[in-house]
């Protein structure tokens, strides 16, 4: 028998929820949108309207709600913790967008409160995971056929970010972030130390805001990733990387291949192909991928991705690489003991 519909609401509709809002509407099987809330009432208003769904003024509401099965977490960080924590009062799986939460101690509540519970219902949107380039360099490091990963390069460009309010730790909690997913996902291993350096910053960053950074994570079994954030490039959306294993390496991320010149006069961007404009296009398929198998993770009564201990690694990382950015040197990262749940064959 085919499980029924499930119901997802989306809390918070900025840019991020607004993309999952039509993902889940238009592109997503076996789900109905079965609400939207945001602070912004209107903003809410007109996407509910638009989709043909109900809007909750109170996002707890919206998780509380009888006709809501899941919830996907959209938010700004500084509200996840007690977003996630209703969902798992409530026994609702929750598929809550990066950062799993501002700081170490938040993050590790949530591990704890659902380690607790004794069964996971919390999926942290690292969606590069799903991407299939990200996905196919990872079973092909675990076939074995490469050898050990040694070292892995990872770049990262944005073309722009908002001078207002923009600070430097923003590049580490927000984009660096994404890095220490993907560095924990191929190499299957934690990031015990992090060094943040920055060459002098491009004239195009805001005032005071060291851009581009340059971060050294060394891996638990010995791996080094060299990781180059750059907000401000101009030129477009550029998301690669090259792991070097002991028997060749693989990388993903081109789109294309040819002789790599991205340039602003150029045209914007080109280097045989079309550098995209932001992680939206690059990862549209990664983000479809990721819904999906979330859905149908939850409508069978299972969970998929990234989890609430993965969110939290990640965020005591970017502590660490915050407090790193201030003195270039390096920081330990000091996890928590993990608990049983988040065991791979648990
Ligand atoms: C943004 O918040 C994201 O999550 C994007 O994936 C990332 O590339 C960007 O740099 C962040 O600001």
């Amino acid at each position: 028998m085919t499980p029924p519909q499930l119901r997802v609401g989306v809390i918070g509709v900025g840019i991020m929820g607004t993309d999952h809002a039509e993902r889940l509407a238009h592109r997503t099987a076996g789900v109905v949108l079965a609400g939207v809330s945001d602070p912004d009432t209107a903003r809410a208003a007109a996407l509910a309207e638009r989709l043909g769904t109900t809007v909750h003024d109170d996002p707890l509401a919206l998780v509380a709600s009888p006709d809501v099965d899941a919830v996907v977490i959209a938010s700004p960080g500084f509200v996840h913790e007690e977003q996630v924590l209703a969902c798992l009062a409530h026994g609702t799986a929750a598929l809550c967008e990066k950062p799993l939460t501002m700081d170490d101690a938040s993050a590790l509540r949530l591990v704890e409160a659902e380690a607790a519970l004794g069964r996971r219902l919390v999926t942290v949107g690292f969606m590069r995971r799903f991407d299939p380039e990200y996905a196919a360099v990872r079973a092909s490091l675990l076939s074995g056929d490469h050898g050990r990963l040694l070292l892995l390069h990872n770049t990262h460009r944005n073309r722009s970010v908002p001078h207002t309010d923009f600070r430097s730790e923003m590049i580490v909690r927000d984009s660096l972030v994404h890095e220490v997913d993907a560095s924990r996902f191929l190499f299957g291993e934690e990031v015990v130390e992090v060094t943040v350096l920055s060459p002098a910053p491009t004239s195009h960053a805001g005032e005071g805001v060291v851009d581009p950074q340059v971060a050294l994570f060394r891996m638990a079994g010995g791996g080094l990733v060299t990781n180059e954030v750059f907000v401000n490039s101009q030129v477009g959306y550029e998301v690669r990387f090259e792991a070097v294993a002991e028997r060749g390496s693989l990388t993903a991320g081109l789109g294309s291949t040819g002789v790599l010149a991205t340039s602003v006069t150029a045209g914007g961007g080109r280097w045989g192909g079309v550098v995209p404009d932001d992680y939206r296009t690059r990862f549209a398929r990664a983000y479809d991928l990721e819904v999906q198998a979330w859905a149908d993770a939850v409508r069978s009564g299972t969970t998929v991705g990234p989890s609430a201990w993965d969110g939290y690694a990640a965020t005591a990382v970017s502590t660490a690489g915050m407090a790193s950015l201030s003195t270039g040197r390096p920081v330990q990262v000091d996890l928590a003991p993990r608990p049983v749940l988040y065991d791979e064959h648990h």
